[in-house]
């Protein structure tokens, strides 16, 4: 970064924060229910958001009153999983302190909303009792390291959440300010105003120019959109490296994991009508044994670190570090930082997308049982009983939730006999099971949006079912029921249900529009394009239908949605369309 560059006012933020501490401990004692735009920050890094209720902000201004001020909180859980203790300890806290759901994120993660000011910090604190933590869920850090949720008692299963969890604890900041502040750890050395911060030997004064995602993946399982991550390592098992760092396509048959394929510069956000922020995927840079998945790590980090982007927060990813710098500087760069040179990068192996919803036997003799759940929204309504349904197989059965990127709950460590029995609780709590559903409702996913989000200019999570409702109509009506479709649906451009590289992703441009993009493919492999821009909600469908009764007559074999829209790009879609509306 050029040194003239102004700095954006949240690098100001951090650099006074004292690592991360500000006023926090004040402010959260102070009566109010808000905080200032420093600790709003700063509180990111400690798992939380302010957000208000956004329902209710219109009348509460026209009432003279302030906003409904809430705090969405954040748990950090590696690779998604939860003893079943755990769980049950965050289903009670979503009544004590939170709206009565627990939200099951998009990176495996799960999130409370409607926490208010008062209860933050026996919030956390109770989160930390279970021995979990919502410490740099969020903020300009590494964020919750996302793996494979599958509970597959394999080496390679267990070596990728072995992985997950070392990243996770070994790439967290120095300071004890969390651990001070929300968990009345003494500080270590009466931190005053003008006492230095411990060192940050890691990330630094400033910590990171922006959020830093890692994921690890197989291949055979991308079920966590791995290449969406800034630093993403693709495990290979045993055959799959020769010792000239190349792969051997033997990528499937051994056990033993012994080498990564790192792929870095993926993150989707966007800004509508700003063609220099755009979605990318991460580009293959080189191919490490599995042992230096550490060292590596940390190397990728200090060049973002050193070199991305710290005056405009658009621009702080590391994608465009990566395209600013160019593949080569960015190659040069890390093998200063990791000490040594790097191998060239294999040719990345194929990504699928597998079936984890359903009965699937664990290979130790128990089953586990994918739960799907709209949106990742674990609640009880009148006609489902969802929350109800998995505390009480929690409790009964002994199950242990892993959360998984599809917004969905796996129930691991089930015995055989277990398995009616789940079923039919289930089912007595009006739960629609994986095999009830069409395969579009099994795969699609929406983004909190509104009420909560502060950046959402639509509804996502809301419309959600009406809308697959609405898809599910139109496929039968066109002959093509039952067909396999990534649809995914945001509230805003920052692409939090990753709607860029799904089959179509729907979202939000501005209050009831939408803009459409079509062309990723099921594995997230593949970015899509924009085909319609500002669709009001009502005209999605008959917006889409030309495109999928063209597709029903003119696909090749075995050809899927996505693939047919990247096949034919926009201009040729949008053609056909026309021909096939103008037909009917
Ligand atoms: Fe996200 C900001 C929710 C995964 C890209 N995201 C937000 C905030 C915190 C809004 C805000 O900044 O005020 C949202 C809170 C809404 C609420 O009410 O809960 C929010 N993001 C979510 C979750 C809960 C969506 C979900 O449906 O589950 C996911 C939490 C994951 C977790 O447990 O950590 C979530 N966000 C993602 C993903 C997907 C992923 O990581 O696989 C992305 C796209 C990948 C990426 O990072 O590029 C994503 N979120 C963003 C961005 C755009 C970042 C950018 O580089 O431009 C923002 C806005 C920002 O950072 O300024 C954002
Ligand atoms: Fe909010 Fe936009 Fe993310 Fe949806 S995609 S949760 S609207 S930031």
């Amino acid at each position: 970064m050029s040194d003239q560059k102004k700095l954006s006012a949240v690098e100001k933020v951090k650099a006074e924060s004292r690592g991360l501490r500000g006023a926090l401990a004040e402010e959260l004692a102070a009566p109010g229910p808000s905080v200032s735009e420093e600790s709003y920050q700063l509180l990111k890094f400690h798992g939380t958001y302010e957000q208000h209720d956004r329902d209710t902000a219109t009348l509460r201004k026209q009432q003279g009153q302030e906003k409904d001020y809430q705090f969405m909180v954040r748990v950090r859980m590696p690779g998604g999983v939860l003893s079943g203790p755990q769980y049950l300890v965050l289903d009670a806290l979503a009544d004590r302190y939170g709206n009565g759901t627990l939200r099951v994120t998009t990176r495996g993660g799960i999130q409370f909303h409607g926490v208010i000011k008062r209860d933050l910090k026996a919030t956390i604190r109770e989160i930390n009792r279970a021995l979990l933590t919502t410490q740099c869920a969020c903020g300009d850090v590494v964020r919750n390291v996302t793996t494979t949720p599958a509970p597959r008692r394999d080496a390679r299963h267990r070596r990728l959440l072995e992985d997950a969890r070392l990243l996770s604890e070994r790439l967290l900041p120095a300071s004890r300010a969390y651990h001070e502040i929300f968990l009345d750890e003494a500080a270590q050395a009466a931190l005053g105003q003008a006492t230095e911060p411990e060192p940050e030997p890691l990330y630094g004064p400033t910590y990171l120019p922006r959020k830093f995602k890692i994921g690890l993946a197989l291949p055979e399982d991308n079920t966590i959109d791995v290449l969406t991550n800034d630093l993403a390592f693709i495990g290979l098992t045993d055959g799959g490296l020769r010792e000239d760092g190349l792969t051997d396509g033997g990528l499937r048959g051994g056990e033993t994991l012994t080498a990564y394929i790192v792929a870095v510069g993926g993150g989707l956000g966007m800004t509508h009508n700003k063609p220099d922020t755009y979605p990318r995927l991460a580009t293959p840079i080189t191919v490490i044994p599995a042992e230096d998945l550490l060292s590596m790590a940390e190397a990728v980090i200090k060049v973002q670190r050193d070199f991305g982007d710290r005056g405009d927060r658009r621009h702080a990813r590391l994608k465009y570090l990566l395209d600013r710098q160019g593949i080569g500087w960015f190659r040069d760069t890390l093998a200063q930082y990791w000490g040594r040179p790097l191998a060239p990068p294999p040719p990345l192996p194929r990504l699928e997308l597998p079936e984890i919803l359903g009965w699937h036997a664990q290979g130790d003799g128990r089953f586990w049982y994918g739960v799907p759940v709209p949106a990742g929204r674990i609640q009880d309504t009148e006609e489902v009983r969802l929350r109800s349904a998995l505390r009480a197989i929690v409790a009964e059965f002994g199950a242990d939730p892993v959360m998984t990127p599809q917004q969905d709950v796996l129930l691991s460590n089930l015995p055989e006999e277990a398995r009616e029995p789940v079923e039919a609780l289930l089912r007595a709590h009006g739960v629609r099971l994986a095999r009830d559903l069409t395969p579009l409702a099994r795969f699609a996913l929406a983004c909190p949006a509104l009420p909560t989000c502060g950046l959402a200019l639509t509804e996502a999570e809301r419309i959600r079912a009406p809308l697959v409702a609405a898809f599910e109509a139109m496929l039968a009506a066109e002959g093509l029921e039952g067909l396999p479709l990534i649809l995914r649906l945001t509230g805003c451009p920052n692409g939090c249900a990753r709607p860029y590289n799904a089959e179509i992703g729907i979202v939000g441009r501005m209050p009831g529009h939408y803009a459409v993009f079509v062309g990723g493919d099921r594995a997230g492999t593949r970015l899509g394009f924009k085909l319609f821009d500002k669709v009001a909600e009502a005209d999605l469908i008959p917006r889409l239908t030309p495109l999928f009764r063209a597709y029903r007559t003119r696909r090749a074999a075995g050809e899927g949605f996505g693939g047919f829209c990247a096949r034919l790009g926009p201009e040729a879609l949008l053609a056909l369309a026309e021909e096939v509306s103008a037909a009917a």
